[in-house]
């Protein structure tokens, strides 16, 4: 089977996870598309939810296939958040970001009593950190905010390039929250929940791509058929 399939597979089989009268977090990314993709047929066959974007991009996704939306005041619990990764290792801990989307990621995973992340096999590691690790910031004071993110790194012997991402038209690329995103190529991280520790003491770093915590369980899809890890 090709990537998109697989995702397919595991996006499917997260759709037949979801009951009627759900709250839901609708999560970003090509895998978390064909979620919602999945839900908005059985949406238009009679299921009724609610769910929470998690980015510009599904919301406009989201209303095209008819999925009744609601906001985190509105709705500030919810039953459960189908999202894609890109890593995931064996404790369920996460890299994501890859889209851009982090902050409002983990946002809504953090109001989830349930987060279930889908992919295609590649993405799970044995350790993280071969994927950048996108730091989100504010655009106020980069320089100085890349400098005291670089000296926690270096401190937490995690090593490696920080660079801005850049958009299509070449400038740096803005957040749906309008923010940078600084992608550290680590290549491993030894010590996730240290890193993720130092990173939330630096003023400037709003959120950062590593979920600990908050993945409650995974399926990942393989040429050899589905595999679930944790509570699916
Ligand atoms: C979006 O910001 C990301 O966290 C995505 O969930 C992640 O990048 C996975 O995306 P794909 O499903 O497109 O690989």
């Amino acid at each position: 089977m090709n990537a998109e399939s697989l995702k397919r597979a595991a996006a499917e089989r997260a759709a037949a996870l979801v009951a009627n009268g759900m709250r839901l977090g609708l999560g970003t990314g090509s895998t978390a598309a064909h979620f919602v993709a999945a839900l908005g047929e059985r949406v238009r066959g009679g299921l009724n939810v609610v769910g929470v974007p998690t980015s510009e991009a599904t919301r406009g996704q989201a209303e095209r296939e008819g999925i009744r939306l609601t906001t985190l005041d509105e709705t500030p619990e919810l039953d459960l958040t189908v999202d894609g990764a890109d890593e995931i290792d064996g404790s369920l801990r996460l890299i994501k970001g890859g889209g851009g989307a982090l902050l409002r990621e983990k946002i809504v995973a953090a109001a989830s009593r349930r987060m279930v992340v889908i992919a295609d096999g590649s993405k799970r590691v044995e350790r993280l950190g071969r994927f950048p690790l996108p730091i989100e910031v504010v655009p106020f004071g980069l320089e100085a905010t890349r400098r005291a993110i670089a000296r926690a790194l270096d401190r937490n012997g995690s090593r490696g390039d920080l660079r801005l991402r850049s958009a299509a038209n070449g400038g740096p690329f803005a957040t749906d929250g309008g923010h940078f995103i600084l992608d550290a190529h680590l290549g491993r991280i030894d010590a996730p929940e240290a890193l993720a520790a130092a990173l939330a003491t630096i003023p400037g770093v709003v959120e950062h791509g590593l979920f600990l915590g908050l993945a409650t369980g995974a399926i990942l899809a393989t040429d050899d058929g589905l595999i679930e890890v944790g509570a699916v």
